[in-house]
Formats: structure tokens, C-alpha cells, sequence
């Protein structure tokens, strides 16, 4: 069974960039949903004790009645998660060490990477989310439609990811995605990125 995480914060903890009622339905209700629905379809087959980043990796292995239910609740489970924990209310605000400089190297500077991570977050279609990648060596910057992910299309881990979706700024927001999205850099939480970013270059 697959179970909604707690958040290492409270609702109204990343106010006044990301909403409190925001916040709880996306967590309580959106969040909340992937995992049921991914629960159902599981249910009573093979893959029911399999962790959701294995599942999304081996769709093609899953049957075909299930499979986009799958792909779209259990490719929401596991990237809700990792977008909750890379936001804190008492972020570090910049990167430094390895990741500014491969930053720095890659894109210019960080206000440049930045400008091109919102840039492909704004263009991104309708629902999808933004990726920061390290992939052969280099940072990479790509985004995805609905709820696959760089780990679901090249089994890439993202260092950095944003949700682009509607429920995800609308309340607050309305139809103004670029105000969410230069909201949003005032809650990335820098640590947790240079984490993920470490776990790569090590691994
Ligand atoms: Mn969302």
C-alpha cells in the first residue's frame, strides 16, 4: 500500500509565495488522490508491494488495462513527493559548492538558470512540471507533460522539479503561472537540491 507523505511543514508554512488553501488541497486532496487511485489499481496483482519509482520505470511490464491509470496516479504519487521536500519555509536561498559552479559553468550564472527553468516552466502546454536534470555529465532543463517525469521517460532522478499544473497555483494565482513561478524560487530549498545533486555525482 502506498501511503500520502507527511509534509516537513505546516500548510500555511511556505505563505506568502504558496497559499495555505493551496497547499492543504493539493497535499490532502490532489496528492492525496494519486496515491488512492494508484492503490486501486494495483490492488491484488504483482506490483502491489513495489516502490512507485520501480512501478513507473517498468510500465511497458504492467497490464495494458491499468497502465495509464498507473502512469498517471503513480507518476503523480512520486512526483508530488519529491516536490514537497525540495520546499521550506526557512530555505536555503542559493545554492554553493559544486552545484553554483556547475551552474555557473552550465547556464552562465544562477539568475540565468533561473531564467530558463521559469522560461520552460511558462512554456510548458497546459499540465505538465519542470526538471532539473544532471545527465551525462552536464545539467540539463527539461519539462513534461502530465504527470511523467524524466525518471519515467529516461530513468533519470530530477535534482529539482516544479509542478506547472493549474491546482498547483490557481487559487492564489489565477491564470498568472510566471508570478507563481518567481513566487516559488523564495521557497526552493537549496540543501535538499544540492542533496539530490550530490547523490548523483556519486553515484
Ligand atoms: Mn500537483
Amino acid at each position: 500500500m502506498h501511503k500520502l507523505p507527511n509534509l516537513n511543514y505546516e500548510y500555511d508554512a511556505l505563505e506568502p509565495y504558496i497559499d495555505a488553501k493551496t497547499m492543504e488541497l493539493h497535499h490532502s486532496k490532489h496528492h492525496q488522490t494519486y496515491v488512492d487511485k494508484l492503490n486501486g489499481a494495483i490492488k491484488g496483482t504483482q506490483f502491489e508491494d513495489v516502490p512507485v519509482d520501480k512501478i513507473i520505470q517498468q510500465l511497458d511490464e504492467l497490464p495494458e488495462s491499468i497502465r495509464t491509470t498507473v502512469r498517471n496516479n503513480g507518476g503523480g504519487h512520486y512526483n508530488h513527493s519529491l516536490f514537497w521536500k525540495m520546499m521550506s519555509p526557512s530555505a536555503k536561498k542559493s545554492p554553493n559548492g559544486i552545484l553554483l559552479s556547475k551552474i555557473e559553468t552550465t547556464f552562465g550564472d544562477l539568475e540565468k538558470f533561473k531564467d530558463k527553468f521559469s522560461s520552460a516552466a511558462v512554456a510548458r502546454f497546459g499540465s505538465g512540471w519542470v526538471w532539473l536534470t544532471y545527465e551525462n555529465d552536464e545539467l540539463m532543463i527539461s519539462s513534461s507533460p502530465n504527470q511523467d517525469s524524466v525518471l519515467m521517460d529516461r530513468g533519470v532522478t530530477p535534482i529539482l522539479c516544479l509542478d506547472v499544473w493549474e491546482h498547483a497555483y490557481y487559487l492564489k494565482y489565477q491564470n498568472r503561472r510566471p508570478e507563481y513561478i518567481e513566487a516559488w524560487w523564495q521557497v526552493v530549498d537549496w540543501q535538499q537540491v544540492e542533496e539530490n545533486f550530490a547523490k548523483q555525482i556519486d553515484g
